[in-house]
């Protein structure tokens, strides 16, 4: 049986305030051309197909869709989607009952009473049966209302979530969840795009071993591809950069091949090729605009520049760049080569002292047409 896994798709993400949308466009279509090329028997999407758990029309109107074209395909795909923690598990649910007829299971809420369990959803093949348990991304406070009430993290939730329905031995398992799994002795990498949400010695990090019973995870929530100690509990990572901080991964699909029960399952990855890259340039303003090429740069590009005078270079930027993200200096100036105990005193000329200022936070100083600017201020300021 052939699985595609993808996860932490973000339909509607910004960066730095650019819409993704063409991107994200791009990215679907790329994953429904290896779909029909590689024919999977199930897509799993392991959480996080939105960015807000209010998305906008065009972010649902891409995953539809991207169902669609999953669904036009022959053979069909089986399509098993799970909320993770930036989806609304209730909007999410959104026709679910109906799409579970069309080979679509939707598993957005964690189960809300006793006699609730979790999804499972079962596939055939040539050696057998193989049973795909869905974990929504779940909080202990979720789960009040076990016989023990409110589980004390995140560990033990999904630790008795899964107690409660263990798999069955005999059969291949597998689990899609969207939680922050750890394996023993493993570091996870994280990216900024999802750290705000995650602290490695934080509460909500699971043991990886609760998995130990299933031949294939399939987790989202980290945003870079990567294992969570065995080589059979992954993440897929998002499958488009969503900080600059993720400009050296390798964004793609994970494919796994499972065989017959006890054999390794065979695992690859499709790579995926972004519209537009995500990525950082260094180097003074002149380096920089060479770097840019011929044409207009339309990379999303963070960029450092080291050049100890620059006048504007947002402007002179801007001329080659289509999209940047951000301008850091790091110059002498900004490595702190200004003498320190300088310090900014009240009885200092504040057109002098408010031009140090300006220059210890820009890293450059201000231009002859600034400074008159700011003395013409302070005059009328004094004036009042
Ligand atoms: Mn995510």
């Amino acid at each position: 049986m052939r699985l595609f896994h993808i996860s932490d798709l973000h339909l509607g993400r910004k960066l730095y305030n650019y819409s993704l949308l063409e991107e994200q466009q791009d990215m679907l279509r790329q994953i429904v051309r290896y779909a029909g090329e590689m024919q999977p028997d199930a897509v799993l999407i392991a959480g996080d197909v939105y960015d807000r758990s209010m998305p906008s029309a065009e972010a649902q109107e891409l995953f539809d869709a991207f169902l669609t074209d999953l669904s036009d395909l022959r053979p069909q795909p089986e399509i098993l989607v799970i909320a993770g923690n930036h989806d609304s598990a209730v909007r999410l649910s959104y026709a679910s009952g109906f799409l579970r007829r069309h080979h679509i299971v939707i598993a957005a809420l964690a189960p809300a009473k006793e006699e609730e369990k979790l999804t499972v959803i079962t596939l055939h093949d040539e050696y057998g049966a193989v049973d795909f348990t869905m974990l929504p991304f779940i909080r202990p406070g979720m789960l009040r209302w076990l016989p023990d009430g409110e589980p004390e993290d995140y560990h033990e939730a999904v630790r008795v979530l899964l107690e409660r329905q263990k798999p069955d031995l005999s059969r291949r398992n597998v689990i899609l969840a969207h939680q922050f799994f750890k394996g023993e002795n493993t570091d996870p990498e994280l990216s900024d795009s999802e750290t705000r949400w995650l602290s490695v010695g934080g509460l909500d990090v699971i043991g990886a071993e609760l998995l130990d019973a299933y031949d294939y995870a399939a987790l989202g929530h980290l945003h870079g591809p990567q294992k969570a100690g065995r080589e059979c509990v992954r993440y897929s990572g998002s499958p488009y950069p969503y900080s600059l901080s993720e400009e050296h991964h390798t964004k793609g699909i994970v494919q796994i091949d499972l065989k017959e029960k006890g054999s390794e399952p065979e695992i690859s990855l499709l790579k995926l090729t972004p519209k537009r890259k995500v990525r950082s340039i260094r180097g003074t303003l002149a380096e920089v605009m060479e770097a840019a090429g011929d044409e207009i740069c339309e990379d999303y590009v963070g960029i450092t520049l080291t050049d100890d005078d620059l006048v504007r270079p947002a402007d002179v930027l801007a001329g080659r760049y289509a999209h940047v993200l951000e301008i850091r200096v790091d110059n002498t100036m900004s490595r702190g080569q200004i003498p320190k105990d300088e310090k900014i005193g009240s009885e200092e000329d504040p057109a002098e002292a408010f031009a140090k200022f300006y220059a210890e936070m820009n890293a450059v100083p201000m231009t002859d047409e600034e400074r008159k600017i700011i003395e013409e201020i302070i005059r009328e300021a004094g004036d009042l």
